[in-house]
């Protein structure tokens, strides 16, 4: 099996504060973060941005200040959100892609999401898959569920998704698909041949999710977007402690960390620019 590729995801556009006092916010607190969490063994930063007050923003120039602190930094492949936060237009979403990031995330359909609506039609999906293509931006397909999935079969029988396409599962959102056993292997079971996954299980399910994905061949993201505890009762000291627990998993299995350079490689990512 290849090396695991770990995803932190640091920030997400829900998390406060208040659910963990260690969340980073400004771009320099990102960055720091994510900096740590590749010492630890991260490969890729999926991004979120947060304004001044701590809210979550898709304005390019603040997502703009973490690439560039987190550049300075490392060479973790960074992944902006076109997700963003529930009911920002698709416009504010799709914003970061100006900045020509290696990656983003494309969720491939709409889900229930808590008691809101993450909305994702098909001519939004299939809209900002041609942007990304434009700019030469490589998608993560998010799928919360497993129509979603589908769509994104149907999004490369038309040519708008090129193989190889990287997955990411997100599992155990209220209201989207539970993170069990089963519907991880269903998934991975539907999934077109030569496709790399990850999964991020969300809060108390991150862990139990990560273990069976390294026991897979998949892949893992784990950070506060997803999951604020280490344990049950003790909240995560930074990004970097969920990071590291991953890398240990992954070493114990026998598989190893990648590198960002051996994950650029493994998703057919070019050289960074
Ligand atoms: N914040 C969620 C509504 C993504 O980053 O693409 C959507 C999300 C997915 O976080
Ligand atoms: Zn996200």
């Amino acid at each position: 099996m290849s090396k695991v590729i770990i995803t932190v995801a640091p920030v997400g556009a829900e998390t406060t504060r208040g659910d963990n006092p260690n969340l980073p916010l400004t771009p320099e607190e990102i960055a720091e973060d994510v900096h740590l969490a590749w010492k630890s063994g991260a490969a890729i930063a999926h991004l979120h941005a947060r304004d001044s007050n701590g809210e979550g923003t898709q304005e390019p120039e603040v997502y703009r200040r973490a690439m560039e602190a987190i550049r300075r930094r490392c060479d973790i492949i960074i992944q902006v959100s076109c997700g963003g936060t529930v009911g920002m237009t698709a416009e504010e979403r799709a914003a970061p892609l100006s900045l020509k990031p290696e990656m983003a995330t494309l969720t491939t359909g709409s889900v229930n999401f808590g008691e809101e609506v993450f909305a994702n039609p098909y001519p939004l999906i299939v809209e900002f898959a041609k942007m990304m293509t434009e700019r030469g931006v490589k998608p993560e397909v998010e799928v919360f569920d497993s129509g979603m999935l589908q769509t994104a079969l149907v999004l490369m029988d038309k040519g708008i998704l090129s193989p190889p396409v990287h997955f990411d599962f997100v599992l155990g959102v209220p209201g989207g698909m539970a993170a069990t056993p089963r519907n991880l292997v269903h998934l991975v079971e539907g999934l077109p041949s030569g496709a790399t996954w990850t999964v991020a299980g969300i809060g108390r399910h991150e862990l139990p999710m990560a273990a069976m994905a390294v026991a897979m061949g998949g892949h893992v993201r784990v950070g506060f977007e997803d999951n604020v505890y280490y344990e049950k009762g003790r909240l995560a000291e930074s990004n970097a402690e969920l990071v590291e627990r991953v890398a240990r998993i992954a070493g114990e299995l026998g598989r190893g960390v990648a590198t960002p350079n051996e994950a650029r490689s493994m998703l057919g990512l070019g050289s960074p620019s």
